[in-house]
């Protein structure tokens, strides 16, 4: 198996009894009205039944009398059933067929991958009844790709898009993709990187992406493009890119009214702007919601968005750049265009593998917030590394911001529940590539899986998705079913361990991979690591609280009573928060050093864990996948080594403790892991 159906297997039910029980009631497929979606949800389901119950089940077009079979039916009038529906939400309910209903196509494409997801974790049908509403209304992924074909923290391979060969040559992949996604009930997708290249504004390349958007409709997915803010410049021959400009205005109407004409359903703009060197409205003197309204009325014909970035931090070398992106933004609230959303990462500095919720979230009650999780693993060890995102993504949607009260929580703000407003999105920078296996590391699949079934519904646990997908994906054996689960749940946390324990994060420069946190030298102090952790001779950590930056401020009082105590503050978070003594006693009774020694040692260790574990699934999980998964987990452990060395011998000199017993100390020296990540870096 290379891995390339995804969770879409459809591999031939082996007990003959369940399929007999399955055929029964799916013995024909009527599809009443016709549209494109709705067409591919009748196809699909064919092609996923053909495969699971081993024969071909007919497609007509009305049910009449007959029974024992499954009907999509459309139901634009509202009725008592299908009240609770939502624009793409679906029911499933048996009586003398299977009915799968929504008020629109979309909703009957969602219905019948979650009627295909019961019958491959093998749930019965019988009596089903099941209602389900998507709890954001814009699911989409980021790409982060060039025009080159490159993908900037792409991990597996080239770019889908193949820029070259668009629009007269449609690889039959985007198919695959879009069905991928519709799976999961995503709805859109960035398709260039934020960093963006003006060329995706010109006439070239609009009818490249909208050859693209012309397979992702049939799929309910709708294309948004990345762009660049000064095109009207670069592109445009304008002399300004100043969004109060009237000819400035006018260019991107004109733009908008163009790939409008060739992409219809067309979904709006991803925005990046004076943000890491991007230009943007400031260059002008005016504000992101200067730039942000400008693209919005220049939308307002149509129905389309504009996702602008929170994702800012000036060179100040005296700030905190965790307060950043709330000192920007909150004062804005209010001040954008309905058709504005603020896309925001899920922690306030960026993509760390653990961060504390940003404290955007809550405080922008007037401005629809979206949420920004990175799928793509670029500080989680690449494609190399083993680490299931579930874990993470809950803990930041289920974070509680008490800005209601308590139970106001991360994903209610994200949800549009707590503040009220409908236009609710969350976006994921996709972990695909042109690798056949679509993520690099099988195991990766199961990120981006997860993040679309969260987007979807966040109330999901990160157990029910790894159930899923691990029975859809690798296998049903329930012995080893339950091995993967276990060893996926505890994947991040081990991660954490060896990497950035305790709260401690950024610990590298720009490749993102190799463990510096001894990196000193950069052209802004806050693209350093000693920047984060601030070792030296009293201790570790970065102190945010009234005597440091005191970016807790930023959070509500129950918020910051969790955090702004040494004492009770929770280990996970400790060293985001304080800048604690070498030999303080920790909740726990061991000191910060020793703790530190404990977390790097036991997370190198549980690597190996994480690979006896593997081994034991050999005989239920494909071949291939299976030497695969080995493969790079025994190179995550190698590396798992390497960070815990780097840190150890990093730190041990401003700790000045000896390694607690049982550990072993390195046995190389500080000079020698630096000198690897010198040649590591090298071209
Ligand atoms: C950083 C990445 C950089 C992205 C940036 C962003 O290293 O490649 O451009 O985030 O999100 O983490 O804009």
């Amino acid at each position: 198996d290379d891995g390339y159906r995804l969770w879409l297997k459809y591999d031939l039910i082996r007990d003959a009894a369940k399929r007999t029980t399955y055929a029964q009631s799916a013995q024909f497929i009527a599809l009443t009205g016709n549209s494109p979606i709705l067409q591919t949800a009748a196809n699909e389901l064919q092609t996923g039944l053909q495969g699971l119950l081993g024969k071909t089940i007919p497609i007509i077009a009305n049910a009449g009398n007959r029974t024992g079979g499954i009907v999509l039916t459309l139901r634009n009038t509202p009725d008592a059933g299908a009240g609770t529906l939502n624009d793409e939400g679906y029911q499933i309910e048996q009586r003398s067929n299977i009915q799968i209903s929504a008020k629109t196509d979309r909703g009957v494409l969602y219905g019948v991958f979650a009627l295909l997801r019961y019958v491959q974790t093998g749930q019965s049908l019988h009596r089903i009844t099941l209602t389900s509403n998507p709890k954001v209304r814009y699911r989409l992924l980021n790409h982060w790709d060039n025009t080159n074909g490159t993908i900037e923290r792409g991990y597996a391979g080239e770019s889908l898009w193949k820029w070259f060969e668009l629009p007269a040559t449609v690889d039959s992949r985007y198919r695959d993709y879009a069905r991928a996604n519709a799976s999961l009930g995503i709805n859109g997708t960035v398709v260039n990187n934020v960093n963006a290249s003006a060329r995706f504004m010109t006439d070239e390349y609009i009818e490249k992406v909208a050859a693209l958007a012309n397979v992702f409709r049939n799929y309910g997915i709708r294309l948004y493009l990345s762009i660049y803010f000064p095109a009207p410049k670069t592109i445009g021959g304008l002399k300004t890119a100043d969004p109060l400009e009237p000819e400035v205005k006018k260019w991107w109407a004109d733009k908008t009214k163009a790939i409008y004409k060739a992409i219809p359903d067309f979904g709006g703009f991803l925005v990046k702007a004076n943000s890491e060197g991007e230009p943007g409205p400031q260059d002008y003197g005016r504000t992101h919601a200067d730039g942000a309204n400008m693209l919005a009325e220049a939308l307002a014909p149509y129905d389309g968005v504009v996702m602008w970035r929170a994702f800012v931090y000036k060179a100040d070398p005296k700030a905190d750049r965790f307060k950043a992106a709330y000192e920007e933004f909150v004062p804005l609230d209010g001040k954008f265009n309905k058709k504005v959303i603020i896309q925001v990462k899920n922690g306030p500095i960026d993509f760390q593998p653990r961060e504390p919720f940003s404290p955007i979230f809550g405080n922008m009650p007037q401005t629809p917030l979206s949420m920004e999780f990175q799928i793509t693993q670029e500080y989680m060890g690449f494609a190399t590394h083993t680490v299931f995102e579930a874990p993470l993504f809950k803990e930041c949607l289920d974070s509680d911001t008490f800005v209601k009260g308590k139970g106001s929580t991360v994903a209610k703000v994200v949800d549009g529940s707590l503040h009220g407003y409908n236009v609710t999105a969350m976006a994921g920078v996709a972990n695909t590539g042109s690798d056949r296996n679509w993520t690099g590391n099988p195991m990766a699949q199961a990120n981006w899986y997860a993040f679309g079934r969260l987007a979807w519904d966040h109330t999901l646990s990160a157990e029910a998705i790894a159930r899923e997908w691990v029975t859809m994906s690798l296998t049903s054996e329930p012995k080893s079913v339950q091995t993967i689960i276990n060893m996926l749940l505890k994947s991040r946390d081990i991660y954490v361990a060896y990497n950035t324990p305790l709260g401690l994060s950024r610990p590298w420069t720009g490749a993102h991979f190799a463990p510096e946190p001894w990196q000193n030298r950069s052209s802004r102090p806050d693209w350093t690591a000693i920047y984060y952790h601030r070792a030296d001779s009293a201790g570790l950590g970065f102190d945010r609280t009234t005597t440091g930056s005191n970016a807790l401020a930023q959070y509500r009082p129950e918020v910051q009573q969790q955090w702004n105590n040494v004492e009770t503050c929770p280990l996970p978070y400790l060293l985001w928060f304080h800048h604690v003594p070498w030999t303080k006693k920790l909740t726990n009774g061991r000191t910060l050093w020793d703790e530190l020694c404990v977390h790097f040692y036991s997370g190198a260790d549980s690597v190996r864990w994480m690979q006896q574990q593997w081994v034991q699934v050999k005989p239920a999980v494909d071949p291939a996948i299976f030497a695969d998964v080995a493969g790079r987990l025994s190179t995550q452990y190698k590396e798992a080594i390497w960070w815990r060395d780097a840190w150890v011998l990093y730190l041990q000199p401003f700790a000045r403790q000896p390694i607690p017993a049982p550990f072993k100390k390195p046995d190389r020296t500080l000079d020698e892991v630096k000198n690897l990540v010198n040649i590591y870096q090298m071209r």
